[in-house]
């Protein structure tokens, strides 16, 4: 690659979006591997992480190590004001009304497994039914199973279309006097479809139906406003969205966690504890037991203020660009089908190549230095619905560039070549 040339170019295509600027920021993305420079394509599985959030990580570690909540020392006063201001970060970052709505949990996954296991248990009986999309992720499905096979409720689906859309007037027809809660992926990870999730957020509310809305793959792309989506829960995860791994945020309507009972027992979720009756803590508290992932949490927190600095029009620009670029590139292809071809999409492109197992496309993608995810990726009824057992899959984070889609494409071409 050459940079000056290729700095250039990334900033006339990409409307005064200083990708390679960007770039510097994430020490990762300038190393080789098999030779030749990393072009990360992995963002969906997990994305790179800024120097700022490294360097959150360990000043932690350096400098205020120490237990929350707990500690009447300085260290622990330090710990538990950073983990405290990490909340209020991600708080106004998507626009809760409250603190107390922000849960830290390890992930989207837990985040899901929260609300099965408390509101579900709690509020769901037998003869009640749960929707969910034909376009889930295995955390937004399996988490209703074993809630369906505890309380005899039942899991109703709603199919997409060839594009990978969600078809509304199932969505329509599903939701009955029966539905009592509704669970939707924002963006699929594995076709990049865009949920229109705050017209079916208003739909199930219409019948006084919550909804969960899995933000995994949308909070690296779109700016989310939980109090404009209206939703009753939001969950993502730390790591996709350039923060690190092992914490995650569950948002949850106040009124809704005041009435749902705790999910774990231990440490810090309790106001008093008696051998005959225990006190549960406030919220958030009441679902955060044990000791934290503290460095985890101001790690978020300092993957947001990077987030905040970055212009976000001019992100969402490039980011459809690169999206577009790819398409259009990969369309050209002789033996490439794209799989997920929705109207609104965000940061992904899977594709099946004619005669080659995507295992056998991600290998040799490996060998030119691209980083991409080949399999079923955790959405196996995806791959059900296209008739196929999986997917090569690019997903873009906002620091890639038309020129890392351009090695992509050749390596595609050297992928054809292998297998004739
Ligand atoms: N998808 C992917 O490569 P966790 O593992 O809890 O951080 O996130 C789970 C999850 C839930 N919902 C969606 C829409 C997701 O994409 C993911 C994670 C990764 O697509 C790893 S399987």
């Amino acid at each position: 690659m050459k940079a000056v040339s290729h700095l250039a170019e990334s900033r006339a295509q990409s409307g005064g979006f200083d990708v390679m600027r960007l770039r510097e920021d994430f020490p990762i993305l300038k190393q080789k591997v098999h030779g030749k420079p990393l072009v990360y394509l992995d963002n969906g599985a997990t994305s790179q992480k800024p120097q700022s959030v490294i360097d959150a990580l360990n000043h932690y570690y350096t400098a205020e190590n120490s237990n929350i909540h707990r500690g009447v020392h300085h260290l622990s006063e330090r710990a538990t004001a950073a983990y405290e201001a990490a909340r209020e970060k991600i708080r106004r970052y998507i626009n809760a009304r409250s603190d107390r709505e922000i849960i830290y949990v390890r992930g989207t996954t837990e985040g899901i497994n929260l609300v099965t296991q408390s509101y579900g248990r709690s509020f769901l009986k037998s003869g009640d039914e749960i929707i969910v999309s034909a376009m889930e992720h295995h955390s937004n499905i399996v988490p209703w199973q074993i809630l369906c096979e505890q309380v005899g409720a039942k899991l109703r689906v709603i199919p997409i279309n060839h594009d990978g859309e969600i078809v509304m007037e199932e969505y329509h027809r599903l939701l009955t006097d029966r539905t009592k809660f509704v669970s939707m992926t924002h963006v699929s990870n594995a076709l990049g479809t865009i949920v229109p999730v705050k017209e079916m957020v208003a739909s199930a509310h219409a019948l006084g139906v919550p909804v969960l809305l899995d933000g995994a793959q949308a909070v690296p792309h779109l700016r989310v406003d939980v109090q404009d989506l209206d939703c009753d829960f939001y969950a993502f995860s730390g790591h996709k969205m350039f923060g690190p791994t092992g914490v995650g945020v569950l948002y949850g309507r106040a009124e809704l966690l005041e009435k749902m009972p705790p999910y774990q027992g231990g440490g810090d979720m309790i106001s008093l504890v008696t051998f005959e009756k225990t006190h549960y803590n406030v919220l958030p508290y009441k679902f955060e037991a044990g000791t934290p992932h503290i460095a985890g949490g101001i790690g978020l927190g300092a993957a947001i203020d990077y987030l905040l600095a970055l212009d976000w029009n001019a992100l969402a620009a490039h980011e459809h660009r690169l999206l577009s670029y790819a398409t259009d590139l990969l369309t050209d292809i002789d033996g490439v089908r794209i799989i997920g071809t929705a109207k609104e999409k965000a940061g992904v492109l899977s594709f099946v190549l004619d005669h080659v197992h995507a295992h056998d496309v991600g290998t040799i993608l490996d060998q030119e230095g691209v980083a991409v995810r080949a399999g079923h990726h955790c959405a196996m009824p995806v791959m059900q619905r296209f008739g196929v057992p999986a997917t090569t899959r690019a997903s873009f984070a906002f620091y890639n560039t038309t020129e890392e889609i351009d090695v992509l494409a050749q390596a595609i071409h050297r992928v054809r070549k292998v297998f004739g």
